[in-house]
């Protein structure tokens, strides 16, 4: 590649020689797309379902259920995917259930998929919570461990049978541990959700093998297939990756990019960017450059520009010329594979004091939020997510924090085109920092970047939520893990959250940007709104002195039972989330002014968690509930996230109140 001049595309030649260096993964893991080289069949719909409920939860193993039709085995009910199996029934075994699940469905494969040597038919899975199991016509072909991030396998190949191919998708849900008869937080792996702890029946406490597990996160353990089901095809020799950065000097627009192909060493390429309009704006032919972009339309995030998300496409074009021996003659054939990639162009800078996007100040305004609602739990759906963008747009947010595990690629996507920014957390809340479950962390962050690196919503990585740092590999765990990171993507900064001023001064030295939750006058002090300003100020004053990193308030909030009122206000009434909102929001907007670069309301919407005296049928700290009804809060943050926004400058007359969404 031709060194480009100015410091933009140099950094980019950092970055690949870094993502050659630190990458483990051997391939890419483009979101499945038509094209007119690619077809995708969607397996959405019912499946066959079996928990398998015997006591060892081995039973499915040991009887071999996959090599049958799994109602073949022993009692079936009908379940949806995607969505998380455990409020689909009034079965509370099954809402609870601890082990493992069986899916299966059968699938028409088109003939053409089958007949064609040419075409390679892949299986994908956008997320399978906690361990999945893949068998294609009785024949083992994945494994992967962890929710949230998609996996997938060719299986072609394992397709000897023709149309008709039966897809079993078995999975267990969590980790199965039959020695754990003893509390200990020594998991083996990242995010492995914990431990199994079997009861003993002794002095009558406990029926026969009851056993329960603990974990330390305060989300409901959804599981199930949570995402898509696909089966997509590519030709032989495929666009495998593509990575793109981008940069801007004055009014051109940079694009460096690099394909990686497989399946062929003799390919010729065709790269093209084109605008909204289906305008060609640069193009090339090498697997890896520099396209540069004429009067460049920069993507800029929502109440920032009064077009918003504007996605230019990448179109990418492989040829590969096939000769086929045929008795006697020699014939050639063109085998072509497109994929087209949305790429927007915009910059991300971290100063002492300032978050930049496109070199201007960003402020987050924004939410946490969580993949919950009634009935689907964590399943993807689509009227829930339109709904949510309606509602952060209503509320004049401008960004949210991916609180406490990647989100669905429908949802970035969804972020990329509306310019709503993202704060993209990998798996692990509340992680022991033990350095066994490093080395999985590491391989998660690896698919994370994977996945995520080309979406121009994802302003930072964020490595973990609240880790506890007190055992000594805490300062060695998170200099390796935000190293790593960086050398994973050097163009985005990486922070992780934290609670704690022990966990912050072993981590804050090796982030970008430091961010803290807290819950003055909830959990510290609670019922004393008037501690607020002084707590939430020393908390900013402390933490900026010694590390001299811009701030974000990751967290704050007060449960809120809607309709329960109070004046003067009280815990879990409207009131009292409004004056808990209020006196943090006096303290931002002294200090917004310095070093704090952003506040993130906790949470976005009520949502399920485990069962406990400290939670009435969930969280309630949701501004709205979990079926999106604003609560009062909802109202104070539209007034302030507005006039945030107006404060900038930079929004035509039109944008200046609220529109409705
Ligand atoms: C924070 C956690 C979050 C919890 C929240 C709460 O990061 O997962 O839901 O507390 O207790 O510390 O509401």
């Amino acid at each position: 590649m031709a060194l480009p001049a100015g410091p933009g595309p140099l950094l980019l030649l950092l970055l690949w020689a870094a993502l050659d260096a630190g990458r483990c993964l051997e391939s890419g893991m483009l979101f499945p797309r038509e094209s007119p080289s690619r077809e995708v069949k969607e397996l959405s719909g019912l499946w066959v379902f079996r928990a398998d409920k015997s006591p060892s939860r081995n039973q499915g193993f040991e009887g071999a259920w996959y090599k049958k039709r799994l109602a073949e085995t022993g009692p079936v009910i009908d379940m949806p995917v995607p969505a998380s199996y455990n409020d689909i029934t009034q079965d509370a075994t099954l809402r609870d259930f601890i082990g493992w699940v069986w899916y299966e469905r059968e699938v028409v494969v088109p003939s053409r998929w089958v007949a064609d040597e040419g075409t390679r038919v892949v299986l994908r899975v956008g997320s399978a919570h906690y361990y999945s199991v893949v068998w294609v016509n009785g024949v083992k072909v994945t494994e992967h461990e962890g929710g949230h991030l998609p996996f997938e396998v060719e299986i072609g190949t394992f397709n000897p049978q023709g149309p008709g191919c039966a897809v079993q998708d078995h999975h267990r849900c969590q980790q199965h541990s039959e020695s754990a008869l003893s509390p200990s937080r020594s998991n083996p792996a990242h995010d492995r959700p914990h431990q199994i702890m079997r009861k003993m029946s002794f002095l009558n406490r406990y029926p026969d093998g009851f056993f329960v597990q603990n974990i330390y996160f305060d989300f409901f353990n959804y599981a199930g297939i949570h995402r898509p089901v696909l089966l997509y095809t590519t030709p032989k020799a495929y666009v495998d990756d593509i990575t793109v950065v981008t940069d801007f000097s004055d009014n051109t627009g940079l694009v460096n990019y690099k394909v990686s192909v497989q399946g062929t060493s003799s390919a010729t390429l065709k790269v093209t960017l084109i605008d909204k309009d289906g305008h060609c704006v640069a193009s090339a032919s090498e697997p890896s450059g520099l396209l540069k972009v004429v009067d460049v339309k920069l993507w800029w995030p929502y109440l920032m520009h009064e077009n918003p998300g504007y996605l230019y496409s990448l179109e990418v074009r492989q040829h590969v010329y096939i000769q086929v021996r045929l008795m006697a003659s020699v014939e050639g054939s063109t085998n072509e594979d497109v994929y087209t990639l949305p790429v927007g162009i915009r910059t991300v800078k971290v100063t002492s004091t300032q978050f930049l996007i496109n070199n201007k100040p960003f402020y987050f305004h924004g939410v946490n939020k969580h993949e919950d609602s009634d009935i689907r739990g964590k399943g993807l759906d689509w009227p829930l997510i339109v709904k949510d963008f309606n509602l952060l747009k209503w509320m004049g947010a401008n960004s949210f924090r991916t609180s406490h595990y990647p989100y669905a690629e429908e949802i970035l996507q969804m972020c990329d085109r509306h310019g709503i920014v993202v704060i993209d957390e990998c798996p692990g809340s509340q992680l022991q920092f033990e350095n066994a479950s490093l080395t999985h962390h590491l391989v998660v962050m690896d698919e994370l970047v994977r996945r995520d690196k080309n979406h121009p919503s994802v302003v930072m990585w964020s490595v973990a939520n609240e880790p506890a740092a007190e055992m000594p590999p805490a300062e060695f765990y998170f200099k390796t893990l935000i190293t790593h990171t960086k050398a994973l993507d050097p163009t985005r900064p990486v922070t992780f959250i934290t609670d704690s001023n022990y966990a912050r001064d072993k981590g804050a030295p090796y982030v970008d940007v430091i961010c803290v939750n807290s819950y003055f006058s909830w959990y510290h002090d609670p019922g004393h709104l008037e501690v607020i300003p002084i707590q939430l100020n020393t908390q900013f004053e402390n933490w900026y002195g010694k590390y001299k990193k811009p701030i974000i308030q990751s967290e704050y909030g007060a449960d809120t039972v809607p309709g329960l009122h109070s004046d003067p206000p009280v815990m879990f009434t409207e009131e009292y989330q409004n004056a808990v909102l209020q006196s943090y929001h006096s303290v931002f907007d002294q200090k917004r002014k310095q070093y704090v670069i952003g506040e993130l309301i906790w949470n976005f919407a009520d949502f399920m968690t485990a069962q406990g005296t400290f939670r009435v049928v969930g969280n309630k700290k949701g501004v709205f509930t979990r079926q999106r009804q604003p609560k009062a809060g909802a109202f104070i943050l539209k007034e302030r996230y507005w006039r945030l926004a107006n404060e900038t400058g930079r929004l035509p007359p039109w944008f200046k109140y609220p529109c409705s969404f």
